[in-house]
């Protein structure tokens, strides 16, 4: 029996459209750039969220209603969510997927029988993927829901912790390879800390890079060939995330020689979090090679914790995919739709509106991005604005010809810097707005 048995297959209707289960601007083989849509935008539905997200909040129980769910913790109820989803997958047209091991099936009373749980669900994971052709985008391990990690996981003080969470992403790491990642996630639930009086902060990272060496080192040696991603977010559930941001990410790779092995995966609410816009995130990533892969969502700015709504601010997409296409776009990453239905939007076809509406606004958004790189005006505005870098003194400095004393020598001569220029910030910001509407 379908689960979503009312919804047919959503199809591109066109901008015109007023049926809210169409879509107006994702036309997936349409090309765009010499590439299809569906391959600029590579969307990726989480797990967690549409199949396990039952609208608890500290306040209350659950809301959802989910037919098709017995509530149990049972091996078959757990496999029939899978079958669910992947109906839901196909409807919506979503290529890819993601999942934590704990998502898709319960814990055992041991770690074996644990394993063995995962196995029996990743099996129908794989018929299923096989039977649609659609794939893994990335893995990764839940390592901050049990009470085991209270303290962290590769950074608890607990080396049992540690341990575990070891053992937890090996087996994760060859369900990964079983079903064809195309890249594995580190996200550091409880990767931080509360209290620096009972921290001992260097240890901690010290043990948050030994783990991941391990990871990496263990992926190559049984062949697992997918991009490794770090995921960025400054605070909840801990104080401190020792992965605060792009650029706290990024010293900490580098500082641990893990670099060439992990990129970003980067997240408009966490981005927000941080006191930082998801695309100025994905700049910093972008300009230093660091751009992989983007779970995206959006945050509320009056909150201060992460919401995981839906995006559907076309403004925001287009800056991202301006900042995307300027790097080259997705290779092994995509946009993973890290988001869910609010508490309120009980029913299952909220789901369907949640994802059709995120895929619009992304699809919009490349358009407009699009018609803004064809146009060229941008481009030519910012390299009118760095121009005294292309001639004279400003060529010779980029060259590498001067130093303190020849700058000091050419400005005593000079007597002042030249006059400046407008920066035109309203006008790039009307001009953007030409290509919105
Ligand atoms: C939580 C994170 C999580 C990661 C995957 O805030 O966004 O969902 O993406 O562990
Ligand atoms: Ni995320
Ligand atoms: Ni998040």
């Amino acid at each position: 029996m379908a689960a979503f048995s009312e919804v047919s297959k959503i199809q591109y209707e066109g901008p015109e459209s007023k049926n809210p289960l169409a879509f107006r601007f994702y036309n997936p083989d349409e090309v765009i750039e010499g590439k299809k849509m569906k391959d600029h935008l590579r969307f990726c539905c989480a797990f967690w969220h549409t199949m396990r997200m039952n609208g608890a909040d500290p306040f209350g129980v659950g809301t959802m209603l989910r037919p098709w769910d017995d509530g149990s913790d049972s091996i078959e109820n757990a496999q029939n969510r899978v079958r669910v989803f992947f109906e839901f997958l196909e409807k919506c047209g979503l290529g890819y997927y993601a999942f934590h091991d704990r998502d898709v099936a319960p814990e055992g009373a041991n770690f074996a029988e644990t394993c063995k749980n995962l196995d029996a669900v990743v099996k129908v994971f794989k018929e299923e993927s096989e039977r649609t052709g659609i794939k893994m985008l990335w893995g990764t391990a839940n390592l901050f829901g049990n009470p085991r990690y209270m303290h962290g996981a590769a950074t608890s003080c607990n080396a049992t912790s540690f341990a575990y969470a070891a053992a937890q992403v090996k087996k994760a790491l060859e369900v990964s390879l079983e079903l064809g990642a195309q890249g594995y996630t580190f996200w550091g639930g409880r990767e931080g800390y509360q209290c620096i009086w009972n921290t001992d902060m260097k240890r901690e990272v010290d043990h948050l890079a030994q783990f991941m060496h391990m990871a990496v080192d263990y992926a190559r040696e049984i062949g697992f060939k997918g991009q490794f991603y770090f995921e960025p977010k400054p605070k909840e559930p801990t104080k401190h995330q020792y992965d605060f941001d792009v650029a706290t990410c990024i010293n900490f790779l580098r500082a641990y020689g893990l670099d060439k092995d992990v990129k970003m995966n980067i997240e408009t609410n966490h981005a927000t979090l941080a006191g930082h816009s998801v695309e100025h995130e994905m700049e910093v990533a972008g300009s230093q090679g660091f751009l992989g892969s983007v779970d995206a969502n959006s945050g509320d700015m009056l909150l201060g914790w992460d919401t995981d709504q839906f995006p559907t601010d076309v403004y925001m997409t287009t800056k991202m995919m301006l900042v995307l296409m300027k790097y080259g776009g997705f290779t092994t990453g995509g946009f993973n739709f890290d988001a869910k239905v609010r508490r309120e939007s009980f029913e299952p076809i909220d789901l369907f509106y949640a994802h059709v509406g995120g895929m619009d606004a992304f699809a919009k958004g490349l358009r407009v991005a699009a018609a803004i790189r064809a146009d060229g005006v941008f481009d030519r505005m910012l390299k009118e604005r760095y121009a005294s870098w292309d001639t004279g003194i400003g060529a010779e400095i980029e060259a590498g010809k001067h130093d303190f004393k020849s700058l000091y020598n050419y400005m005593i001569e000079k007597g002042d810097a030249d006059p400046n220029k407008s920066g035109r910030q309203e006008l790039i910001e009307n001009i953007l707005n030409t290509f919105m509407f």
